[in-house]
């Protein structure tokens, strides 16, 4: 079966609304913290027992399912010529503390009722067609973003790293995914690498994580490129002390000098000459942490981002400059300054954008094309495969809190494009 006329090939794209909402609801409950709040870290039991829920519904979906050493998984529709570069889809499942229920699994469930959406309406691919669980986008465990795409995308550096990423808890990496069954016997990562060519084309279906959309009222984002995210650790050292004893000139007190080194993020970045740099001190820990003692560690973690990588560089340079100053004026040791990160953005395919635009415009759904200042797991694809995003509203643009929220209807937008362009892509 070629091409059907679009007319009737998208007229018979029909989404199974209900079931997706149920499934997103169903999905939700997998969290160790309390609803409407979703908590679900890489390797908990509540990842391991909703990764069984998305494979149990990749099967009902008829597709072939397979997963690799840390628990990427990929479900496939064979196509017709196989042996083409397969069209591929996917996001993640996991969810940073007491965030939502839509962040990443839009792109999952989103995906797996596009590709039913296709069976339904009597489509069979050419290209086959590949849904992809990435085990892991968010930092939250081992401080490393995009943990699954990055290292599928052939990170040697990241495969070398792995060998001695601890978590908070002092666990490896390798014995938390073996608690979750997988890496199994072996320590070298470097089998989770896919050759450049192995995908035709990777598009992710997601929640804006902004409010543009929802404020112009329009159904559908097409994503032109996504931001240059970086990550920093720093830790200072003071001698601490009691806080009533030692009077003010005799103290090094690592709080305070965390507490600057965050302003002067804010600083920077204000400074960087574009509203398009943001930076973020997400995590400051003071050590002891006690009311009446000098805090003699303090650990932070700073995430800056920007479109333009350079200017996003020369911000972490005066972080840097900052974090070394304030050391020396304070007489604190700066223990620890480490970039954990430091990506460059990524473009989105021109025939991708093409592909969904006319999909827009054959279902007759509202777009604009747009930025993603989020990072997904599309930015690493992006390293081995043409990419493209598609973006649907989310309200008032919450995100990463248990107020996220997207309408079952604008959900439904999305997934029904999805299915168009995956299908425009698969018969290419
Ligand atoms: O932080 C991000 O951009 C992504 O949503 N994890
Ligand atoms: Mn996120
Ligand atoms: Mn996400
Ligand atoms: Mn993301």
């Amino acid at each position: 079966i070629h091409e059907p006329p679009h007319s009737f090939f998208s007229n018979s794209l029909s989404v199974d609304a209900q079931t997706l909402q149920k499934q997103i609801g169903e999905l939700s409950t997998f969290s160790d913290s309390p609803a409407p709040s979703v908590t679900r870290i890489l390797y908990t039991d509540k990842d391991v027992l909703v990764r069984r829920y998305v494979k149990n519904l990749m099967g009902l979906a008829g597709l072939s399912v397979r997963e690799d050493a840390i628990g990427n998984i990929f479900g496939r529709w064979d196509g017709y010529e196989s042996e083409l570069g397969a069209v591929a889809t996917g996001s993640h499942i996991d969810a940073i503390p007491y965030s939502g229920k839509y962040d990443g699994v839009v792109g999952v469930l989103g995906a797996i009722e596009a590709i039913n959406v296709l069976k339904r309406s009597g489509f069979t691919p050419k290209r086959s067609l590949d849904i992809i669980l990435f085990t892991s986008e968010e930092p939250t465990r081992f401080g490393i973003s995009c943990l699954g795409s990055r290292l599928l995308a052939g990170s040697g550096a990241l495969e070398k790293a792995l060998k001695t990423t601890v978590d908070g808890q002092n666990i490896s990496f390798l014995d938390a995914a073996r608690s979750a069954g997988y890496a199994i016997g072996q320590d070298d990562l470097s089998n989770v690498f896919i050759k450049k060519g192995s995908y035709y084309a990777f598009v992710e279906l997601h929640i804006e994580q902004g409010s543009i959309l929802e404020e112009r009222g329009i159904s559908i984002g097409i994503v032109t490129a996504i931001a240059a995210p970086a990550s920093i650790k720093v830790d200072f050292e003071g001698n601490g002390g009691h806080a009533g004893a030692v009077l003010m000139p005799n103290r090094n007190d690592a709080g305070l000098a965390a507490a600057e080194l965050a302003l002067a993020v804010e600083k920077h970045v204000l400074e960087s000459g574009s509203i398009d740099t943001v930076g973020t001190v997400g995590i400051l820990d003071l050590h002891p942490g006690a009311i009446n003692s000098i805090p003699s560690k303090s650990h932070l973690e700073i995430d800056t981002r920007d479109i333009d990588e350079k200017r996003r560089n020369i911000v972490i340079e005066k972080i840097h400059q900052s974090a070394v100053t304030i050391a020396k004026n304070r007489g604190v040791e700066l223990s620890e300054f480490k970039i954990i990160n430091q990506d460059p953005p990524a473009q989105c395919d021109k025939s991708i954008i093409e592909a969904m635009e006319a999909a827009s415009k054959e279902l007759n759904i509202s777009h604009k094309s747009m930025i993603s200042r989020a990072y997904h797991d599309s930015l690493f694809m992006a390293r081995i495969s043409p990419m493209g995003m598609i973006f649907i509203p989310c309200y008032k643009g919450y995100s990463h809190k248990p107020e996220e929220f997207a309408s079952i209807e604008d959900i439904a937008n999305g997934v029904k494009l999805l299915a168009l362009t995956l299908a425009k892509l698969s018969l290419q």
